[in-house]
């Protein structure tokens, strides 16, 4: 597939405001994403992974040097998270993805109870996770960029909606207060945008 491009951002820098501000957004995007994207190609490029998807990477990223793995998941999850997200989000979902939430874990509030826990206690750096097992709803989460496609993972599964708890994600404006970050992010979940994840894995 040859190099991998940084994505647009579906929305500008200050969409997110207030719950995430526009200076982290584009600190985040321009510096952060954008150098998992640099550092990927240059692990990758004259190698045999320089033509495989990521996910197919992602597989065997065991066997590979930490560089692949952490910025082949940096470049991945941040692709994911960005799309996630949208200006006048959150709400609950409906629909398909809210009746697996329901089977899954019985109502929305014990979903949203379990994936904030999931982010809050994360140790460091890393991500929550909703990913799809066999067909079903799981919450995980995972250190560093690792994700619930890599091997190394210890819950597998697609996911369809991630948190970055890193704190390049939210120090800017909730310095420590994680908690914080986590509870205002629901207001900018896209639930259209992980609905249609879930409704394509099946
Ligand atoms: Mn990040």
């Amino acid at each position: 597939m040859g190099k991998i491009e940084l994505p647009k951002l579906p929305y500008s820098y200050d969409a997110l405001e207030p719950y995430i501000d526009k200076q982290t957004m584009e600190i985040h995007y321009t510096k952060h994403h954008q150098g998992y994207v640099n550092n990927y190609n240059n692990a990758v490029t004259g190698t045999p992974l320089e033509n495989k998807t990521l996910e197919e990477v992602f597989k065997e990223v065991s066997k590979h040097p930490a560089a692949v793995r952490n910025n082949g998941g940096g470049v991945w999850n941040h692709s994911l998270f960005w799309t996630i997200m949208k200006k006048n989000g959150g709400g609950i979902p409906s629909g398909k993805l809210a009746d697996a939430i329901n089977s899954a874990f019985g109502n929305f509030d014990e979903f949203k109870n379990k994936f904030t826990n999931a982010a809050a206690t994360r140790f460091g750096s890393g991500w929550a996770w909703l990913i799809v097992q066999n067909g079903k709803l799981a919450v995980t989460s995972t250190p560093n960029q690792d994700n619930p496609i890599m091997d190394v993972a210890e819950q597998k599964g697609i996911p369809i909606l991630g948190l970055d708890v890193w704190e390049h994600a939210y120090y800017l404006k909730y310095q420590n207060r994680r908690p914080e970050y986590i509870e205002n992010w629901w207001n900018v979940v896209n639930w259209d945008e992980v609905a249609s994840r879930f409704n394509s894995i099946k």
